[in-house]
């Protein structure tokens, strides 16, 4: 297979930042010449600076061993001490570190020592159920403050963490409570979702029922949705009762930088769940580096929100680990965007006055199809810097989140990485570089990147090639937990000592990184790649289209043929008297923009598009949709039934 992605979509927006966020910018241009002068050199300094460490480290990259690095491993640190206790003891234990906002419209300020305070007690209680270092403890809760302080109790006595995020179902659970041998599951009775409790306790007790290796002890249980559950004596304790009445007095031990921190499961592309190892020093230096830099964070103003689930890496390394290493400040939303009424998050926006916001481009453009009127009637004035992660950010999207939510002048920074490279890998760093829709732009300082042809050549110039990463950096992936074989296997095997990233990406003429999608969604058109990304972009430039999933199918004459499923945008849906004029206009559109060769074989119109718990497009299903086969396993979706309702569109 040779690597050669076509690309005919010129984005040729530029922004420059403006002379006042330059001049009160947290990064400079010198963070890129003094990585590059030394990139060892430049980590260590960074891990001395933004973290407090019990004992100095002397050695900065072990790498005797690859794929298996070792950062700052004669150092010792506390993880929990770094996110809490020292901000307390600088004097800022009465800033807020969590403005919480529950979805019927409950909401609790929770301060930097209160928080310090709850992680001592949970720390005490974990202590008292047995729970030691490298223990593992799953976390099954809604997004409620108990989740950040689970973790950091976990954290704070050198347990590992297992977050499985709150919508996956008791076989998931069981899944991976049994492959991290879990002692020990912190859940809730329920949440709210979408104007109901979600119940969870039930789900915990299915899944034990199922889990095959029989190493939970304990349940504890928070009590936030009121629905009822039962309590098996001796093994469920409610959180109330138990962390409410512990002790606040703990004292801290330090542990080694490489001490293991947490696992987080992600699915591979076929297969069991991989469960993602991170360790400590490494991992919290890159997360608070990156969240202060690439956000701009000024803690002592700024009112910074994720709106990422802790279930994922986005809220590990910026809802908890980065921004509480940093002192920030920041909104914790425990429902969807939608409930009550559609202008939610900009209404927590506004309540809070919310000044960076970081999200998803598939949030981005549920919000463009709705229509500007709904953020309008809120004011979006503090917004001063927006980021996205996910997957690529189309252009047109870009330009409407900084219009339309950003009110035209500010920053919005497009963050690559992935579950695998634990923090911020490729991105604008705000008020230093000139911003580009639609690409993730360059590496970050300390971090260094190549695209690469399937045989490890180097692509320059126009071409299209495999991501890689070719140093190892410090908040890396340790590996895949009990499985050292298929960690080697996925990410090194390909090229030896690169990290093998699995997205196809090329290279403009600036030396701009543009993201091409998986790999595995890269299509061959008689002989000619096209990216799905690409092709989808097109697709959304045009005015009728609010979204778009675009995927190779299998054809006859021409390898494969470009198929299109596209949701209309509410404001024209009523315009058009027939969809296979949509369609074709669509079609049209397509091989005008990109070139003939990228004209869709077919576009069908549709009211939904499938996607996962965290809001990835699954094209698998689509692709078995167009190629004519029976769709495939669709429990991962958010909402099994989309597939059924779009089958029938398209029928
Ligand atoms: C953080 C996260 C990782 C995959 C990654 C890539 C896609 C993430 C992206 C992006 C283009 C961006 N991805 N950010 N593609 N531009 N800014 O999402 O982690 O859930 O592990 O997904 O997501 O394909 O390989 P994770």
């Amino acid at each position: 297979m040779t690597v050669q992605i076509d690309h005919a979509l010129e984005e040729i927006r530029r922004f420059r930042p403006s002379p006042e966020f330059a001049a009160q910018a947290v990064a400079d241009k010198h963070l890129y010449e003094a990585a590059a002068a030394d990139r060892l050199g430049f980590w260590a300094d960074q891990a001395r600076e933004l973290l407090q460490w019990e004992k100095p480290f002397t050695s900065t990259l072990d790498w005797s061993n690859p794929p298996f690095a070792k950062w700052f491993d004669d150092g010792e640190l506390n993880v929990a001490v770094n996110c809490l206790d020292r901000h307390v003891a600088a004097g800022l234990g009465d800033r807020v570190a969590l403005h919480w906002e529950g979805e019927p419209g409950d909401s609790r300020d929770v301060t930097y020592a209160e928080l310090t305070d709850e992680v001592k007690r949970a720390a005490n209680v974990l202590t008292e159920l047995g729970i030691g270092e490298h223990d593992r403890v799953a976390i099954y809760l809604p997004m409620i403050p108990e989740a950040v302080v689970a973790m950091l109790a976990c954290a704070r006595i050198g347990a590992v963490h297992s977050v499985v995020f709150g919508g996956f179902s008791a076989d998931s659970l069981a899944s991976r409570i049994d492959d991290a041998e879990a002692s020990l599951v912190i859940t809730a009775d329920g949440g709210y979702r979408k104007g109901k409790v979600f119940p969870l306790k039930p789900v915990v007790d299915e899944a034990l029922q199922k889990s095959e290796g029989d190493t939970v002890r304990n349940v504890l249980v928070v009590r936030r949705g009121e629905n009822d559950v039962e309590l098996v004596d001796g093994r469920d304790h409610w959180w109330h009762d138990t962390v409410g009445q512990a002790s606040n007095e703990h004292e801290p031990k330090a542990f080694g930088a490489e001490h293991p921190l947490f696992i987080l499961y992600t699915s591979g592309t076929t297969g069991k769940p991989k469960g993602i190892l991170h360790t400590s020093g490494g991992y919290l230096t890159q997360a608070a580096f990156t969240h202060r830099n690439v956000f701009d964070l000024h803690p002592e103003r700024d009112v910074y929100w994720c709106t990422a689930d802790v279930g994922w890496i986005t809220g590990h390394s910026y809802v908890v680990y980065g921004p509480l290493a940093n002192g920030a400040t920041q909104v914790l939303y425990e429902g969807t965007p939608d409930t009550p009424h559609p202008g939610r998050w900009w209404e927590i926006v506004e309540k809070y006055g919310v000044t960076i916001l970081y999200t998803a481009p598939t949030a981005i453009r549920s919000f463009m199809k709705l229509g500007r009127q709904i953020p309008h009637e809120f004011n979006l004035r503090s917004l001063r810097l927006l980021g996205s992660v996910g997957e690529p950010i189309n252009p047109e999207a870009w330009i409407w989140y900084r219009h339309v939510i950003g009110g035209g002048s500010i920053p919005v920074v497009d963050t690559w990485w992935q579950t695998e490279t634990g923090a911020i890998m490729i991105s604008a760093l705000p008020g230093v570089t000139d911003l580009k829709p639609g690409s993730a732009q360059v590496a970050i300082p300390g971090v260094s990147v190549d695209i690469l042809s399937d045989d490890g050549e180097r692509v320059d110039g126009e071409g299209g090639g495999l991501l890689v990463i070719t140093e190892p950096w410090p908040s890396m992936l340790r590996g895949i937990w009990g499985d050292p074989e298929r960690f080697k296997e996925t990410y090194w095997e390909k090229f030896g000592d690169k990290y093998f990233a699995g997205d196809g990406a090329r290279r403009d003429e600036d030396g701009d990184i543009w993201l091409l999608g998986r790999v595995d969604d890269v299509m061959n058109v008689s002989g000619h790649r096209l990216s799905t990304a690409e092709i989808e972009s097109s697709l959304v430039a045009h005015p009728y289209t609010a979204e778009a999933a675009v995927v190779g199918a299998s054809d006859e004459t021409t390898g494969q043929a470009v198929v299109a499923f596209v949701i209309l945008k509410a404001s024209q849906v009523s315009h058009i008297d027939d969809p296979a004029i949509a369609s074709e206009e669509l079609r049209k559109h397509v091989a005008m923009q990109i070139g003939a060769i990228a004209r869709p074989r077919q576009v069908f119109i549709v009211n939904e598009l499938p996607k996962t718990r965290s809001g990835k497009i699954m094209r698998r299903l689509l692709r078995d949709l167009a190629e004519g086969r029976q769709v495939g396993d669709t429990t991962t979706l958010a909402d099994t039934s989309v597939m059924t309702a779009i089958t029938r569109q398209v029928q």
